[in-house]
């Protein structure tokens, strides 16, 4: 039960992972990994957001602990120790246990690995210090969010840190890692600029919708308008797929968004909400050509809330990294 019925619940619960310094190196490993993050955690606390600590103090802080009982607004970070020169080489496999097998990296598309499209040898999920700690942290964020929401006493949760959309079966793809975004009955939702082609299995009997860019070329190539899943012979399918062509705006974004949005919200009637709000759909994006505005993004955030439905937001992709921090500083601002 999520707790939807109950209209007591106003607060938020904030989840993120941090790192202890911006200049970590992990930082500049990888294009996932969290400075942007640090960078919107920092901006939410500079306008006072976050006024409240609970929960765990950071060293103790990790996928274990559990939120608060309290109902009003508050924080709870997940920090990174910096600990940048760890064990460089060392592959994990899928406990987390260390292995330096290179077959064994290579099936879960860890570390560099050959692209037989690409045809040469990439290194997209590369094999970056504490690796393992990362994932369990960044998804402990999200299961802890879930586990607020399902307690019903928050009504919306948040982790900036989550929002990996793209691991599949046991394979990292695509700067991802561990999939936190599978849960079951409820809608999820995806306006980052890729297909959140990683949580589609998973979602086949609930409902799933995303909206991104496509062009035949932009990666992971998938979700066409056409691909729709589930549901009975083609009557209320599950899997929803909204393509955007390059430099889609706010008024086109929307004029899909709501109408999409409120359909899906009146055939599913679902009881909760993952939205994965990955900010590369703003205009000026490193990695990706949508063109929404801050505003814009979070009026995608605000119809949802609309519904009512405990909501879980996740972060993702967002490559400009100033414009991620301003985005998702916005949102939690918006929304508590
Ligand atoms: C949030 N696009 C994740 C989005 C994942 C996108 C891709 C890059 C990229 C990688 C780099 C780099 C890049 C400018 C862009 C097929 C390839 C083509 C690597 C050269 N610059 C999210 C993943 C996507 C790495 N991958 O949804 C190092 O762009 O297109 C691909 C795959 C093979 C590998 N080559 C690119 O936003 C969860 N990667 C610069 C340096
Ligand atoms: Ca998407």
């Amino acid at each position: 039960d999520g707790g939807g019925g109950v209209t007591k619940q106003k607060s938020v619960c904030y989840y993120t992972t941090t790192h202890a310094s911006p200049t970590l190196t992990t930082a500049r490993q990888h294009e996932m990994v969290p400075h942007r993050v640090s960078m919107t955690h920092a901006l939410i606390n500079a306008y006072g957001r976050l006024a409240r600590r609970h929960g765990p103090s950071p060293r103790r802080a990790g996928h274990r602990a559990r939120p608060p009982a309290s109902s009003s607004p508050m924080t709870q970070t997940y920090q990174i120790p910096p600990r940048p020169h760890a064990a460089p080489a060392d592959y994990y496999d899928a406990t987390g246990a260390k292995t330096r097998r290179r077959e064994a990296a290579e099936g879960y598309n860890l570390g560099e690995v050959w692209n037989e499209r690409a045809r040469c040898v990439t290194n997209e999920n590369p094999v970056i210090d504490n690796l393992w700690d990362y994932c369990r942290r960044y998804a402990g964020g999200s299961l802890a969010a879930a586990r607020a929401l399902a307690s019903g006493k928050y009504k919306v949760a948040i982790n900036w840190s989550g929002g990996m959309h793209h691991v599949c079966e046991g394979k990292a793809g695509g700067f991802c890692y561990v999939n936190d975004i599978v849960f079951r009955r409820v809608l999820y939702l995806d306006i980052n600029a890729h297909h959140g082609d990683g949580v589609k299995t998973a979602f086949v009997d609930d409902s799933r919708v995303s909206f991104h860019q496509f062009d035949g070329e932009f990666f992971p190539r998938t979700g066409a308008a056409v691909d729709v899943g589930g549901g009975d012979n083609g009557v209320c399918p599950t899997l929803i797929n909204v393509p955007l062509q390059v430099g889609t705006r706010d008024g086109r974004y929307h004029q899909l968004f709501a109408p999409v949005v409120d359909r899906v919200m009146a055939v599913f009637e679902p009881d909760a909400v993952v939205m994965q709000c990955g900010a590369d759909s703003l205009a000026g994006d490193w990695l990706a050509s949508l063109g929404l505005s801050v505003r814009g993004h979070a009026k995608c955030v605000r119809i949802v809330k609309g519904y009512g439905l405990p909501l879980l937001l996740l972060g993702g992709g967002g490559y400009t990294i100033n414009h991620v921090a301003s985005c998702w500083c916005y949102e939690t601002k918006k929304i508590t």
